[in-house]
C-alpha cells in the first residue's frame, strides 16, 4: 500500500519542506496568521509557526494553500444555516472550552470571518468539503450528518490544545485547506462489551465523543453475555437485576433501565452514531439461564457466571419460552432504538448441535424482521438460512479460502453484506506486545500498524468491496474495566480502523499514516486519554 503522502495532494502544491519536517515530528510551517507582529530581520511578515494538517482519517482530498491561515479569535462566531443539526452546538461547545472567546452560534449573517456552516445541494451524505482561507472557513455537506463529519477535521486542523477542557492561550490558527471528503464504507463501528464489565452512561458517552473524532459511526454495544446482562426489559426483570448483578472476576456488575438505553441512544444521535444493540445467543447466555429456571432444557437454573471462559452455554432451542423472551427482549429493543439493526449474536455456540444452531437462527431472523429491523450476527449465521439485507459481521483471523471464511462466504451468497473486524488485525482487546499489561492474546499481539495495514475488500476470497459494509474494531472486556483500560486498547487503534473505513485506499500507507497518527498524541493528551505510545509512531516530543 504504497498511497501519496496526505499533504502531497494531487495539485501538487505542497512543499517536500513540510514532509521533512513532519518526520522529525516537529510538523511545523510559516503562515501568515493575524495579530503576530513581525520582528524586523527575522522571517517574512507576520508569521508564526501553524502545523501542516495532520487529519485523521486521511480526507479523500486535501490541498494545503500555502501562505494562507485563518485565527480564531473574540468576535469569531459560527453560522449554522438552517438543517445544520448539531454540527455548529458541537463545535462551539468544543472551542469555547478552550479558547475561552463567546463563539456564538446563529442561524443567520455574514460569512467574512466566521465559521459557516451549510448543507448544500451539492453533496450528498456524509461527503463535505471545507475551505479554510484567510477571511472565513466554509463548512458544506448535503446533510446534518456530512458537516458533523467536516466538523472532525476541523477540530484536528487547529492546535491540540483545541481539546482542552479548560481555557488555554492559543493562538487560535489553522492552515488554509480545502477539502473534499466522502467515506469508503457506510458503517465504521466500534463495539463496547458492557457485559463482561459494565460501563455506566458517562463512561459510554465518553467513549461515543472519542470515537466521533474519528467519524466512527456505528457504536454496537455487546449487551448480554454469560457473566453479565445489561438491559432491563419488561416482564422479565431478573435478566437485569439477577443477571446483571455481577461481572467477570465477580465484581458488583449493573443494568442500563430503559431510559438510561435511551439516553445513550440519543448522545450517539446528537453525534451522527447509530447504536446497534447485541443480544447473544443461542453461546454466551449464561446470565439470562441463571435468571429464568424455566429457560433451560432440565427446568434448572445454573449459577452466576464470573470467569472468561467461551462456549459453555446454550438457549434451549426446543422450548418455546426462549422464543418468547427472544420475542419480548427484541421488540422492546427495536422500539427504542431508531437505527436499522439488531445484532443476534451468533458465535461460538460450541455446546449447540449444527442443527439447533441453524434451527435457533432461523427462527430469530423472522422475528428482528417483524420488528422491521435488519439482523446482524457474527460470520457463523451465514452457515444458517438468513433473510436477505442481514449483515454477517466476520471475526475470524483467517484469509483468503482458509477455515472459517466460508460462512462470510455463504452469508454473501444469500444477500447479506459483510462488516470485518477480524480478530487478528481489529479486536481492541488483544494486546500490542508481550509486555501490554491488560488485553488477550488468542488471535496474537497487534501493534499499531497490524491494525492498520489490511484492506476490507481483499481478506476473505469472494467477499469484495461491493459486498463490505463496513469495519468494526470490538473492544472485548473481559480485562477492562476502568477509562484509563479503554483509553490504552482503544487508542491508537481505533483510528487505524476508523481510516480503514473512511479513506480510499488508494490514500493510505502506513508511513504516512503514523506521522499524522502521531499528531493526535498531544490531542489525547490534551483530552486526558490514556493512549498506548507505540514505538512505531514518530510522537513529538512533549
Ligand atoms: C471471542 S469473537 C469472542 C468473545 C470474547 C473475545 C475475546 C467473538 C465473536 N467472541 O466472546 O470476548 O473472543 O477476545
Amino acid at each position: 500500500m504504497a498511497g501519496p503522502p496526505l499533504t502531497d495532494s494531487k495539485h501538487g502544491r505542497v512543499l517536500s519542506g513540510r514532509r521533512v519536517l513532519a518526520a522529525t515530528g516537529a510538523a511545523t510551517a510559516l503562515v501568515c496568521a493575524p495579530g503576530v507582529p513581525a520582528t524586523a530581520g527575522q522571517l517574512p511578515a507576520s508569521t508564526h509557526a501553524v502545523a501542516a494538517p495532520r487529519v485523521v482519517p486521511a480526507p479523500a482530498s486535501l490541498r494545503t494553500l500555502p501562505g494562507v491561515s485563518f485565527t480564531l479569535t473574540r468576535k469569531t462566531k459560527i453560522v449554522a444555516r438552517p438543517g445544520s443539526g448539531t454540527a455548529g452546538g458541537y463545535l462551539a461547545g468544543i472551542l469555547r472550552r478552550s479558547t475561552g472567546y463567546p463563539i456564538p452560534v446563529t442561524g443567520a449573517g455574514g460569512s467574512r470571518g466566521a465559521i459557516s456552516l451549510v448543507v448544500s445541494r451539492h453533496e450528498k451524505g456524509e461527503a463535505y468539503h471545507l475551505a479554510v482561507t484567510k477571511a472565513s472557513v466554509r463548512l458544506e455537506a448535503g446533510s446534518a450528518e456530512g458537516l458533523f463529519r467536516g466538523v472532525q477535521t476541523l477540530r484536528q486542523l487547529l492546535p491540540p490544545a483545541i481539546e482542552s477542557p479548560t481555557v488555554k492561550p492559543g493562538p487560535w490558527t489553522m492552515p488554509g485547506v480545502e477539502v473534499a471528503d466522502s467515506p469508503r464504507f457506510a458503517w465504521r463501528g466500534t463495539m463496547l462489551d458492557v457485559a463482561r464489565h459494565f460501563f455506566t452512561i458517562q463512561q459510554v458517552e465518553r467513549y461515543i465523543d472519542q470515537a466521533a473524532l474519528y467519524k466512527i459511526n456505528t457504536l454496537h454495544l455487546h449487551l448480554s453475555d454469560d457473566q453479565g446482562w445489561r438491559i432491563a426489559i419488561d416482564g422479565w426483570p431478573r435478566l437485569a437485576t439477577y443477571g446483571g448483578s455481577t461481572a467477570v472476576g465477580g465484581g458488583k456488575g449493573g443494568h442500563y433501565t430503559q431510559a438510561d438505553y435511551t439516553a445513550i441512544v440519543r448522545y450517539a444521535a446528537a453525534r451522527y452514531m447509530t447504536i446497534v444493540p447485541e443480544i447473544d445467543g443461542p453461546g454466551h447466555t449464561n446470565a439470562a439461564l441463571a435468571s429464568y429456571a424455566q429457560l433451560n432444557c432440565d427446568g434448572k437454573a445454573p449459577p452466576l457466571y464470573t470467569g472468561t471462559d467461551v462456549g459453555f452455554s446454550s438457549w434451549c432451542i426446543a422450548k418455546p419460552v426462549t422464543y418468547e423472551l427472544l420475542n419480548d427482549v427484541l421488540g422492546q429493543l427495536a422500539r427504542l432504538t431508531p437505527g436499522p439493526y439488531l445484532h443476534i449474536g451468533g458465535d461460538e455456540a460450541h455446546s449447540t448441535t449444527a442443527a439447533d444452531y441453524a434451527t435457533f437462527i432461523e427462527k430469530v431472523g423472522p422475528i428482528v424482521g417483524k420488528y422491521g429491523k435488519k439482523m446482524v450476527g457474527w460470520n457463523e449465521i451465514g452457515a444458517a438460512k438468513i433473510p436477505p439485507g442481514s449483515v454477517a459481521q466476520y471475526w475470524n483471523t483467517a484469509k483468503g479460502s482458509e477455515g472459517g471464511t466460508q460462512t462470510a462466504r455463504d452469508a454473501v451468497a444469500q444477500g447479506a453484506k459483510v462488516v470485518m473486524s477480524p480478530a487478528n488485525h481489529a479486536y481492541l482487546d488483544m494486546k500490542y506486545d508481550q509486555s501490554t499489561p491488560l488485553g488477550q492474546d488468542w488471535a496474537g499481539l497487534i501493534e499499531v500498524r497490524d491494525s492498520y495495514e489490511w484492506d476490507p475488500a481483499t481478506l476473505v476470497d469472494g467477499v469484495t468491496e461491493k459486498d463490505v459494509l463496513g469495519v468494526e474494531a470490538p473492544l472485548w472486556s473481559e480485562t477492562i474495566v476502568t477509562n484509563d483500560n479503554i483509553d490504552y486498547m482503544t487508542f491508537p487503534r481505533l483510528p487505524a480502523i476508523a481510516e480503514i473505513g473512511w479513506s480510499p485506499q488508494a490514500r493510505r500507507s502506513w508511513d504516512d499514516f503514523r506521522v499524522r497518527l502521531a499528531a493526535q498524541g498531544p490531542r489525547w493528551s490534551a483530552m486526558s486519554v490514556n493512549f498506548y505510545r507505540s514505538p512505531q509512531v514518530p510522537w513529538p516530543a512533549s
